[in-house]
C-alpha cells in the first residue's frame, strides 16, 4: 500500500535546544552548556539555558502538537541529565522528567520516537575525547540500556544516533559545535566510525532485551548528484558516497564497512588503527529496524578544481553571503546549481532530494522502513502585534518537499512518517534565537514565552486532516 493508515505525523526537537532547565533536578553539565556559557565561538552569544522551557511546558507544547492533528513526537533525551557525569550514578529526577513526557504523550496519542543522542555530551564525556575515544562506545550502550529499561515498555521507537555525519563534520571539520575542532580529517572520520559502532552495539542490545519495539538511526540526507560538467562521475559518486553516507548507511543497514572506504582512506594516508576486526561482528550483529533521514538537502559535486581543502559553512545568515559547501583536494568539490535556490544561511533549497534519495536508498539497501524525521526551513521571522508569523515561505518549502515524499510513496518507497523540524521555536545550533524552524511562535522577548501558533501551524494540521480523509488507506 502507498499511502498507510498508521502514517505518523509530527514533529521533532532535540533536549539541548528546547528544554531549557540546564542545571536544575540533578542534571550534569552537557558539552552545550560549556561551549554556550564559555566559548567565544558561540558568535551571538545565545544559550539554551531557558530556551523554549519545554521542561516545565511539556504539556502545553504536546497539547498544541495534538490539537494541531499531530499523532507522534520525535524528542531527545539528555544524557546529562540521567547520567549527570556521564557514566555511573543514575539521576532519578532526569527519569522522572522522561517517564512524565513519555506518559503525557501516550494519554494524548501521541506516539513517543525517542533519540538516545542528538549533539550533547556530557560534559565529563566530551573532556576525555567524546567520540572519538573508544569508550564513549561503551559509555553510550551503559546509557543506552538504562533508558530502554527505563521507558522501553513504552516507547517503540528508538533512534540511536541524531546524524552521525554532521555531528562529526561540524565538531571537526567546520569547527562550529564543541569541541571545535576545524579540518581534521581524521577525528572526523574516527567520530563517525565510533558513532557507527555504538549504534550497532546499541542495536544489538536493544534487539536482546527483547523490548515490543525497534530501533533506528537519523542519518542527515546526503544524496550526491553530479553536476553534468563532471569528467569523472563514476569517481566523484563514489568518493562523495564514501565520504558523506557509507560510514553510517552501510554499517547500519548493511552491516558492514565497504573496503572501497578503507582504501581510500588508506590511499590517502588516514588513520585507520583505531578500527579492530573484531568490530566487523558487531556491525554485521547490530543492524538497524529502521532509517530516520532529515532531509534539508543534497550534495551536489563535480570534480576537484584547485586550491587547498576548504570547508565552506554560514553561520551569520544574511549577514553573509557564503554557501554551504566543501573542496576537499584531490577528491571532489561541491558546486552551485543555477537552477536551484538557497536559503539565506547558503544551503540549497531542493525538493527533489527527498524522491532521489528515498528511491536511491530503496535501490541501494531494499525495503528498509524510512522515516523522515526531520524536514524544515529556517528564517528569520517578525510577529505581528498578535504575535502571530505569516510564514508562507516555509509552508511553500515544506509542502514542496512533502509531495515528492508523496511521489517516493506512489513509486513504492516504505516511507512511514513525516516529522516537521520543529513543532515549536527553538534555540538553532550557533544560530541562537535568529533562526526560526517552528510551527508554532516563542517570543523568547518576553519572560512568559507566549506560543502562538504561525500560519504553518494552521497549513500543516489541515494536511494531516486531509491524508486521513483522501489518502491514507488508498
Ligand atoms: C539538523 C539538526 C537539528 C536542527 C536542524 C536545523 O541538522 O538535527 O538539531 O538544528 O538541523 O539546523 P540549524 O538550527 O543549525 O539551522
Amino acid at each position: 500500500m502507498s499511502y498507510p493508515k498508521d502514517f505518523l505525523w509530527g514533529g521533532a526537537t532535540a533536549a539541548y535546544q528546547c528544554e531549557g532547565a540546564w542545571n536544575e533536578d540533578g542534571k550534569g553539565l552537557g558539552e552545550w552548556d560549556e561551549f554556550s556559557h564559555k566559548s567565544p565561538l558561540n558568535l551571538n552569544g545565545a544559550t539554551g539555558d531557558i530556551s523554549s522551557d519545554f521542561y516545565h511546558r511539556y504539556k502545553e507544547d504536546i497539547d498544541m502538537m495534538v490539537a494541531g492533528n499531530q499523532n507522534t513526537y520525535r524528542f531527545s533525551i539528555s544524557w546529562a541529565r540521567i547520567l549527570p557525569e556521564g557514566r555511573g550514578e543514575v539521576n532519578p529526577e532526569g527519569i522522572d522528567f522522561y517517564n512524565r513526557v513519555i506518559d503525557y504523550c501516550l494519554e494524548k496519542g501521541v506516539v513517543p520516537n525517542v533519540t538516545l543522542f542528538h549533539y550533547d555530551l556530557p560534559n565529563t564525556i566530551a573532556l576525555q575525547g567524546g567520540f572519538a575515544n573508544r569508550d564513549t562506545v561503551d559509555a553510550f550502550v551503559e546509557y543506552a540500556k538504562i533508558c530502554f529499561t527505563a521507558f522501553g515498555d513504552r516507547v517503540r521507537l528508538w533512534c540511536t544516533i541524531n546524524e552521525p555525519k554532521y555531528y562529526a563534520y561540524c565538531t571537526n571539520m567546520v569547527g562550529n559545535y564543541p569541541p571545535n575542532h576545524r579540518q581534521d580529517f581524521n577525528r572526523f572520520f574516527k567520530v563517525v566510525y565510533h558513532e557507527a559502532l555504538a549504534t550497532a552495539k546499541t542495536v544489538a542490545a536493544y534487539h536482546e532485551m527483547n523490548l515490543p519495539g525497534t530501533i533506528g538511526v537519523v542519518h542527515d540526507n546526503s544524496n550526491v548528484e553530479l553536476a553534468p560538467q563532471t569528467k569523472e562521475k563514476e569517481l566523484i559518486k563514489l568518493r562523495g558516497d564514501l565520504f558523506y553516507n557509507s560510514m553510517t548507511l552501510d554499517t547500519a543497514l548493511k552491516g558492514c564497512l565497504p573496503a572501497s572506504l578503507l582504501l581510500m582512506m588508506q590511499e590517502n594516508g588516514f588513520d585507520t588503527s583505531y578500527m579492530k576486526f573484531e568490530d566487523s561482528i558487531a556491525f554485521a550483529k547490530g543492524k538497524v529496524d529502521w532509517l530516520g533521514l532529515n532531509v534539508y538537502n543534497r550534495f551536489y559535486l563535480t570534480d576537484y578544481s584547485e586550491g587547498e581543502t576548504e570547508v565552506f559553512h554560514n553561520n551569520l545568515g544574511a549577514r553573509s553571503k557564503m554557501k554551504e559547501g566543501i573542496r576537499i583536494k584531490d577528491w571532489f568539490e561541491t558546486t552551485d546549481d543555477p537552477t536551484t535556490h538557497r536559503n539565506l544561511w547558503g544551503r540549497e533549497i531542493y525538493p527533489q532530494c527527498m524522491y532521489n534519495t528515498l528511491v536511491e536508498i530503496r535501490n541501494t539497501y531494499g525495503d528498509i522502513p524510512v522515516y523522515i524525521t526531520e524536514n524544515g526551513h529556517g528564517q528569520y521571522e517578525t510577529a505581528d502585534e498578535n504575535g502571530y508569523v505569516d510564514d508562507q515561505p516555509r509552508i511553500d518549502m515544506m509542502q514542496s518537499y512533502i509531495d515528492q515524499m508523496y511521489k517516493a510513496m506512489e513509486a513504492g518507497c516504505n516511507v512511514r512518517g513525516y516529522y516537521a523540524w520543529s513543532p515549536m521555536d527553538l534555540y538553532s545550533w550557533v544560530n541562537g534565537y535568529e533562526k526560526r524552524y517552528g510551527l508554532v511562535r516563542i517570543d523568547f522577548d518576553n519572560p512568559d514565552l507566549p506560543r502562538t501558533p504561525k500560519k504553518s501551524y494552521y497549513w500543516f494540521k489541515n494536511l494531516i486532516a486531509d491524508y486521513f480523509t483522501n489518502k491514507a488507506g488508498r
